[in-house]
């Protein structure tokens, strides 16, 4: 698949044809066990577009390592269901209140406040199904539980959770610069490492391969939430899919608000450099993942 003349927006966008199909996919064989307004609720979520960055992290740098890719998919699915559960759960009344997102409804606004919250945690705990479910892969148990408990410490208390728990205390008290890193360390960062280092994991990467991937994850996560951040700003609904400007609105801390525009955008900018020479151990196969990079610090969405 990661031929040698390499064309990283085809790539990005077969592997999120790939993975769009099998997000889907996965939740087929318990359809017959699970409620239809549920099961209709979570494919809602799930085809409702997104980027599929993190699933795609995962299966890049898997194939670094190992070239049977499609291996990775149902890990790629698993990580997919979690960010699309946060997104569901931070765009309720009680978090963000948002009524669009990825240009459609938000889910409580299509199926009520009650189905959100439960898809949100039907899918968190989905995740772990497709993820730890036997399958004949080669793939060791070890390595298996190994990626799956990376993936539990960024999904919960000390990752993406206690992320958006500081998000909303700092909305209330003045934050300086490495209290907003710290949040965004936690709230986007961490799933974004993980990703990339389960792909590592579960390809059978060594100890060197390992560390450059948790570093290239760690600076790409904090590199993309603070674009975010520019983003909210700067970008609008038609590109965003999701109302803008509300951060500053609602006083969150922000890279922007705490450091300047100018400083966050060459901060963002550090650390995607940053990021692409940590994987240049890798040798020549891990230019896609620099491009990959390249393209969060450039997107418009
Ligand atoms: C437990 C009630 C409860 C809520 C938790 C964990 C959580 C809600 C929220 C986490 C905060 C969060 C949503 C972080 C993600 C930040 C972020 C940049 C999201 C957008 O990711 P993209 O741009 O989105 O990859 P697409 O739409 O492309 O998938």
């Amino acid at each position: 698949m990661i031929a040698d003349k390499f064309e990283i927006t085809q790539y990005m966008k077969s592997m999120k044809s790939a993975v769009d199909f099998a997000l889907v996919d996965m939740i087929q064989p318990i359809r017959e066990h699970v409620p239809k307004s549920l099961y209709e609720a979570m494919v809602y979520s799930l085809s409702a577009g997104g980027k599929r960055l993190r699933p795609i992290l995962l299966i890049s740098s898997f194939s670094i390592v190992d070239e049977a890719w499609k291996k990775a998919l149902p890990y790629a699915v698993a990580v997919e269901y979690i960010h699309t559960y946060s997104l569901i759960h931070d765009d309720l009344p009680a978090m963000d209140d948002d009524d669009f997102r990825r240009g459609m409804p938000t889910s409580h606004k299509v199926f009520g406040e009650a189905m959100a919250i439960l898809v949100g945690d039907a899918l968190l705990t989905e995740a772990f199904r497709v993820f730890l479910e036997r399958r004949d892969d080669g793939i060791s148990s070890d390595k298996k539980i190994q990626a799956c408990h990376e993936l539990a410490k960024a999904a919960g208390a000390s990752g993406m959770v206690g992320g958006q728990v500081l998000d909303i205390e700092f909305t209330a008290k003045d934050a300086d610069e490495e209290d907003v890193k710290e949040i965004h360390r936690k709230k986007t960062a961490a799933l974004i490492r993980a990703s990339i280092l389960c792909g590592g994991i579960l390809s059978g990467a060594d100890e060197i391969q390992l560390a450059a991937f948790s570093t290239f994850g760690s600076k790409l996560g904090l590199a993309f939430q603070i674009v975010d951040d520019i983003l909210d700003v700067e970008s609008s609904f038609s590109e965003m899919g999701k109302k803008t400007g509300k951060d500053a609105a609602v006083g969150k801390a922000t890279y922007p608000s705490v450091a300047g525009f100018e400083k966050a955008e060459a901060v963002a900018k550090r650390l995607v450099r940053e990021a692409k020479d940590s994987v240049m151990v890798l040798g020549q196969k891990s230019t896609f993942l620099g491009e990959i990079a390249e393209l969060c610090l450039s997107r418009r969405n």
